[in-house]
């Protein structure tokens, strides 16, 4: 009984260890191409429209999607669920007293939605989730407002995905919603096979020990 508990303790410990260090070392991928234009030249400030702006959190540059248009970010492969994905905004002096998660001066936003398969040359300019698709549609992730983004909004993708499609949704008729920087970071393979096994052999014992402690 004593051999068990040491190798339950054991096991645990190299998850949380493995788990730690591959956190730390999560490589955040940005986009290998982004599709985006102005094309009905609401952006009037020539250092937003710069896609490139998307690579690098924190450095004051940023793409500005424009109201209620959107933007296709390529990934250059295909990921599998789940993926983590975390989108940056930026708002100068953004604060959110209202609480409805925008920036009460600049209330912006976007969905974010995902598709394994698109073709980048056939869409529709006006709206890039319809038409031009060749496999199955585009699917919704989330809603993003941009006070919740300031410091980096996450979120998970649990179907296979190559692209992600960021389509406003700001209610303020400017530049819309400001990406300072898009990324995601898939979970390793060998992590999830390790957090399954282990919830398979210990889960249940974890959840009793977890309702003996607070009952
Ligand atoms: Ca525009
Ligand atoms: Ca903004
Ligand atoms: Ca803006
Ligand atoms: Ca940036």
């Amino acid at each position: 009984m004593k051999m068990t508990g040491y190798l339950s303790a054991t096991v645990v410990g190299l998850a949380l260890a493995f788990g730690v260090s591959s956190g730390a070392q999560a490589a955040w991928i940005t986009p290998t191409t982004v599709y985006w234009a102005d094309t009905d030249n609401d952006v009037n400030d020539p250092s937003r429209e710069d896609p490139s702006n998307v690579d690098v959190a924190g450095d004051g540059k940023f793409l500005s999607i424009g109201y209620h248009d959107w933007a296709v970010f390529d990934f250059g492969r295909e990921f599998v669920p789940t993926t983590d994905g975390v989108v940056i905004e930026t708002t100068y002096t953004c604060n959110d007293t209202n609480g409805d998660g925008r920036c009460n001066n600049w209330p912006e936003s976007v969905d974010v939605y995902a598709i394994a398969d698109w073709d980048s040359t056939g869409f529709d300019d006006t709206d890039p989730l319809t038409g031009g698709t060749t496999g199955a549609d585009w699917f919704f992730i989330t809603d993003i407002p941009n006070a919740d983004a300031q410091g980096g909004a996450m979120f998970s993708v649990t179907e296979p995905f190559r692209f992600l499609a960021l389509v406003d949704t700001s209610d303020k008729q400017q530049d819309g919603f400001d990406v300072d920087y898009i990324a995601v970071a898939p979970l390793p393979a060998a992590a999830w096979f390790l957090l399954t096994a282990i919830g398979g052999l210990f889960g249940g014992r974890w959840l009793k020990g977890r309702k003996g402690a607070t009952a």
